[in-house]
């Protein structure tokens, strides 16, 4: 079987150190398989920058190969376009979009720069799969320098309406860009769409079939392989002992009160203080659950450097103030939030304890909490997910309660719903939305697309 390199933006671990991600753990999963390269940035910024040594590590089957990047490359590539430009876009949030010609410009020559280091140590019988915002332009990149594998592209954000899309100065060039890869995956049907609808509606590119775009004599396929996570492993993270631990101290906390479980990276695409605004909703409209259930939030703080995200801290920081001021009580703190991050498997204990996850992104490719939530809840006496329509995650989520997290009043009807859901329902929907995570997982996900791959070159 041909050898699968893997380029992202950030690479690794190999091991699971119990702070990994699941995507992490899929990609190692499907590289064990093969055998297979990591490449990507090492983190590291220096004078030589992608001019300066390669530096490699990995296992036995699997080697690491990381570059640095310039100050500049970082300024203007990582945290200009990709963070300020592209990240915003995607996401729908064309106000909070800076287009700046330089930061462009770093974005092309980073691809560019990194195609140049990946060019020797690709084999000619490898297939490639590049990861996110970052390279969309990559494959364009190594083209140009004859490089003819196959190389499959996955977004893990939202891909826009083509009415939104078109805002970004030289977005058709950009997309046309992305149209050197040979198989390009969505989070959902709903993206793969968008982008499909951009190729012909503004770049005048024909459909064959349902999802294959006929590019100057190529096939492009453009489809939706929505990520999963290993179900089976996270349930055993749940009933693991730093899980009950975490259980046991949750519990005498809460003191049979239930608990609204939230967990983003601060992000204005994560909606949090409208999520916190669905809260005190809930305690004004349904007074019954003063007392009773807390919010607990907790949201690592991401790209601090950007000047949205200390502002969204701020605002955060005022409405927990604002909420706990106007309802708190003597024995009892409607929201607690922290900034702080957790390991994985005293995350899965914390989702375990808790009887509602409120996943209500504003925009999100898939979302991997409502997933993780489900994972690990108890099959006799399961929680309930309200989950926001936007949020890629609802296409293959029906049985949770769908929200618009726009909508104040309707998240906190949703809640009350969930709160006072009977065992049955609860258990019902459930079952049906774990074993669909079960099917649809982590290493189905890299299975079904590097099939996909290998077939359509
Ligand atoms: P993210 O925007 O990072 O990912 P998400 O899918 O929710 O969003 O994944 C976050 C991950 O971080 C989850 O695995 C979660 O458990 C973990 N995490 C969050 N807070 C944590 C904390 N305090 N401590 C420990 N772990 C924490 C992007 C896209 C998503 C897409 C994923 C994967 O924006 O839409 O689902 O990639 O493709």
């Amino acid at each position: 079987m041909s050898r699968l390199v893997i380029v992202s933006n950030r690479v690794g671990p190999l091991k699971d150190t119990g702070r990994a991600g699941g995507l992490a753990v899929a990609l190692v999963d499907a590289l064990n398989e093969t055998g297979g390269l990591w490449f990507g940035w090492s983190g590291g910024i220096s004078e030589e920058g992608t001019f300066g040594p390669l530096q490699e590590g990995g296992s036995r089957k699997v080697s690491m190969a990381t570059i640095d990047m310039t100050q500049a490359d970082y300024d203007e590539f990582y945290v200009g376009f990709a963070n300020k430009t592209l990240w915003p876009v995607l996401h729908y949030r064309l106000d909070l979009a800076v287009f700046d010609r330089r930061a462009e410009e770093g974005y092309r020559r980073v691809n560019e720069r990194f195609a140049v280091r990946l060019r020797p140590l690709v084999q000619s019988d490898d297939i490639i799969w590049v990861h996110d915002y970052h390279f969309l332009s990559l494959a364009a990149e190594l083209r140009a320098m004859d490089v003819g594998n196959p190389i499959g592209f996955f977004l893990h954000i939202p891909f826009p309406a083509p009415e939104i899309l078109a805002g970004l100065p030289n977005a058709a060039t950009l997309v046309r860009r992305m149209l050197a890869y040979d198989v390009i995956g969505f989070q959902s049907k709903r993206c793969a769409d968008n982008f499909r609808r951009f190729a012909i509606e503004e770049l005048d590119l024909v459909l064959e079939g349902e999802d294959v775009l006929k590019v100057e004599g190529r096939r492009v396929t453009a489809r939706a392989f929505p990520i999963g996570i290993d179900a089976a492993g996270y349930s055993k993270q749940a009933m693991s002992p730093e899980a009950r631990r975490a259980m046991a101290r949750m519990e005498k906390l809460l003191n049979g009160r239930q608990q609204i479980i939230g967990v983003d990276r601060i992000d204005y695409s994560k909606g949090l203080p409208e999520r916190f605004r669905a809260f005190e909703r809930l305690l004004e409209d349904y007074p019954e659950n003063r007392g009773r259930v807390s919010l607990m939030q907790v949201a690592p703080p991401s790209r601090s450097e950007l000047d949205a995200y200390v502002e969204i801290r701020r605002e955060l920081e005022e409405l927990t103030g604002h909420v706990n001021g106007r309802f708190g009580d003597l024995d009892w703190v409607p929201i607690r939030y922290m900034t702080r991050s957790f390991q994985r498997r005293v995350l899965a204990g914390i989702y375990r304890s808790s009887r509602v996850a409120l996943v209500t992104p504003l925009r999100d490719g898939m979302n991997l909490v409502a997933k993780e939530y489900v994972a690990a809840q108890r099959a006799e006496d399961p929680g309930v997910v309200v989950l926001s329509r936007f949020a890629g995650a609802a296409e293959q989520m029906p049985e949770a309660l769908i929200v618009n997290p726009h909508s104040a009043e309707g998240v906190a009807a949703s809640l009350q719903h969930a709160l006072t859901m009977s065992l049955e329902e609860r258990r019902q929907r459930w079952q049906a939305l774990f074993d669909r995570l079960c099917e649809e997982d982590a290493a189905s996900w890299a299975r079904s697309f590097m099939d996909t791959l290998r077939q359509v070159h």
